[in-house]
């Protein structure tokens, strides 16, 4: 009986998710040793060795923070509006949102990538997905800005992405949900999912000097579900591998009905092959719509491109692209290590993990063993491309980085804990558990060619027990171990805003020298740049009021404007003059419905202000800038419609006078 065996299921699968309680280890008090406390100090006033850059999951935001201390640094709005800077809502970068489906201020970022050069991190970029609008996003190392965000056709789920290249000739980003594309009638029934239902993989190349993206194929694959995905190195460059789930092509309560075939694939692409077809003219151009957002740093301003077309390939119909490799059992991590030799399946519902052979992959390529086909791709025969099994590992292997000497970090969710490995042997060398639940993990560069073995960060879903608490909703969390010795030693426990699903950890020689101080004010393009309070001024078109302000410690010019009236538009155009380091000024007036502003010195940011009511209205800085930060402040008149109050502004001797018609002394 159907309903039985779906019982069935659905009791293995309570089984192995409660035996998270059973797993569960012992409070950790005692596991941190007397000198882990040394480890991970880092004196106030010393800087960390490291910049970790970690996904904020639903916040949509990005934390950066040093290790070994955990201390927060930085928190970059990416796929979200920012209440601090303003960024999504000021003029300047509202378009850094914009998608076909209009401005959308929030996403679901979920992994980083930092850009690569000969197979190692290089410190210029990181890279950042949109799960739920499908997008992509830079972010620049030196202002620490999203640059770019560039949306995906034909796309559901960004959750494969972004995975980048040897020399980030790409950054890869496969669909979780297949669907039909967009080129399609999508409007059919979902139970025709295994007729009409596609998954894409889409290749963005990156420009090697401007980081900018560009969408230069995408491939057609079977409707499955793509979970996470690497790039080949040394000699798999040129291919790229994806752990695939839900090969049962199920479209309801995937718990059960993506979880019956014993094993699933891991999808090997050749992406130098692929660039053959398209080089041939295989492509098809498909009409789609996508906004390509890009912020410039001269104009300081972002704008948006509307792309219409992408060139497809399908992999089922053009041999040699793709292939399938048989792993168990629904694979979520797919990872290889930094030789390129091998490709490390973790299946969630596994209870080993399978080591794949590139080179054994190859010679089963290259002598056409297939054991079957799946919607036309070659499966090849399990034992065929395996290197060998780690058997007994753990509850729910997850994800696996590298050390760079041979061994292997895997993390297991249900059983709480990182296990190390040797990649030869595939002998278990060492477990620490893990505080609890553990997603991702890292070790800085550790899905490279060229790992810094000093740590590896476990991120962890659920804090239950470990922090003061907070009502219902509890911080998530990092922990930091040491990794140096044969044994992993915890050192470090420290809270993350949203949900930390993935981080990066670079060092912070490659980036630190790099970073921006301020923006020259000389080289500020700007369209409603004021350079100096002399060209400070407020200007009237029809009911638009553009209002050039200069903020420099503690003043704003102009700080008192009068003529504004009820149906004005109003635009607070405001430039930091300061050309000197850390010296932010803020702007907010009362009642505008879009946060406030934070300008760094040298730049000018745009907010919108519609008054709703006749008054006065002060304006200020919400930066504590200096001792007389609470004077940098004004007022702005609001009259009513057809009022005759005169457009007048300025700051001290020169702030309007005369306008008095109230008779009041
Ligand atoms: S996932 S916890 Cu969204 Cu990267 Cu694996
Ligand atoms: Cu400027 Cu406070």
């Amino acid at each position: 009986m159907r309903r039985s065996k779906y019982f069935t299921a659905i009791i293995i699968i309570i089984a192995l998710v409660t035996g998270l309680q059973a797993c569960k280890p012992k409070n950790t008090a005692n596991a941190v040793s007397a000198d882990a406390a040394q480890k991970a100090y880092v004196a106030p006033g010393k800087y960390d060795e490291f910049y970790d850059f970690v996904s904020g999951g639903f916040s949509g935001q990005m934390a950066v923070y040093g290790l070994p201390s955990g201390r927060l640094l930085r928190v970059i709005p990416v796929f979200s509006e920012d209440p601090q800077s303003g960024y999504g809502y000021s003029e300047e970068t509202k378009a850094m949102l914009n998608t076909s489906h209009g401005q959308i201020p929030w996403d679901d970022l979920h992994h980083i990538e930092a850009s690569q050069t000969n197979g190692e991190i290089d410190g210029r970029w990181v890279f950042a997905n949109g799960n739920n609008t499908p997008r992509l996003a830079r972010i620049d190392l030196t202002t620490y800005n999203t640059s770019e965000i560039l949306e995906l056709p034909n796309s559901a789920g960004n959750h494969s992405s972004p995975f980048a290249t040897e020399n980030t000739e790409y950054v890869v980003a496969g669909t979780r949900f297949s669907v039909p594309t967009d080129n399609m009638n999508g409007d059919v029934p979902i139970d025709s999912y295994k007729k009409n239902f596609r998954g894409t993989i889409s290749f963005v190349s990156v420009d090697k000097d401007s980081g900018t993206m560009k969408i230069a194929f995408q491939l057609l694959i079977p409707g499955i579900n793509l979970d996470l995905s690497h790039a080949g190195k040394g000699p798999s460059h040129g291919w790229f591998f994806f752990s695939c789930y839900n090969t049962e092509q199920a479209h309801t309560l995937l718990e059960v009905n993506a979880s019956q075939r014993d094993k699933d694939f891991v999808m090997a692409i050749n992406w130098k092959k692929a660039e053959e077809y398209l080089k041939a003219g295989k492509g098809v151009k498909q009409s789609v719509k996508y906004a390509h957002n890009v912020y410039d740093e001269k104009t300081q301003t972002a704008s948006t491109k509307y792309e219409t077309e992408v060139t497809v390939l399908d992999t089922r119909a053009l041999p040699g692209i793709a292939y399938f490799m048989p792993c168990p059992k629904s694979p979520h991590g797919c990872d290889v290590d930094p030789t390129g030799e091998y490709i490390v399946g973790s299946g969630k519902l596994a209870a080993l993990i399978p080591v794949f052979s590139f080179e054994k992959m190859m010679t089963a390529i290259n002598s056409n063993k297939y054991d079957s086909y799946y919607d036309s791709i070659p499966v090849l025969k399990y034992e065929d491309v395996l290197y060998g099994e780690v058997k007994k590992p753990g509850l729910g292997p997850l994800h696996t980085e590298f050390d760079g000497k041979g061994n292997a970090y895997t993390s297991f969710f249900i059983s709480s804990e990182i296990v190390k490995w040797n990649i030869k042997d595939l002998k278990v060398l060492d477990r620490a558990p893990t505080y609890y639940s553990i997603g991702h993990l890292s070790i800085p560069g550790g899905d490279t060619r060229k790992p810094n073995a000093k740590y590896v960060i476990a991120y962890n879903k659920i804090t239950k027990d470990r922090y003061l608490p907070t009502g219902p909703e509890l911080a998530q969390s990092a922990q930091l171990y040491d990794i140096s010795g044969d044994k992993m030693q915890l050192i470090l426990d420290f809270p993350t805003i949203g949900e930390p699903h993935y981080g990066q950890a670079i060092e912070a020689s490659l980036i630190k020298d790099k970073s921006k101080k301020f923006y020259d004010i000389n080289h500020n393009e700007n369209a409603f740049v004021t350079k100096g309070e002399g060209a400070a001024k407020v200007t009237r078109n029809g009911n638009r009021i553009d209002i050039y302000m200069t903020a420099i410690r503690s003043h704003l010019v102009p700080d008192n404007i009068e003529g504004v009236k009820m149906g004005d538009e109003v635009y607070f155009h405001v430039t930091n003059q300061e050309q000197d380091w850390d010296v932010p000024h803020g702007f907010a007036v009362k009642g505008a419905i879009a946060p406030e502003l934070l300008i760094m010195p040298g730049e000018t940011r745009t907010l919108k202000w519609e008054p709703d009511r006749v008054g006065i209205f002060p304006f200020y800085c919400t930066d504590f800038c200096s001792a007389l930060h609470q004077e940098m402040s004004g007022y702005i008149r609001i009259s009513p419609k057809g009022s005759k109050v005169p457009l007048a502004f300025g700051t001290g001797d020169k702030a309007p006078g005369g306008n008095d018609t109230t008779g009041v002394q």
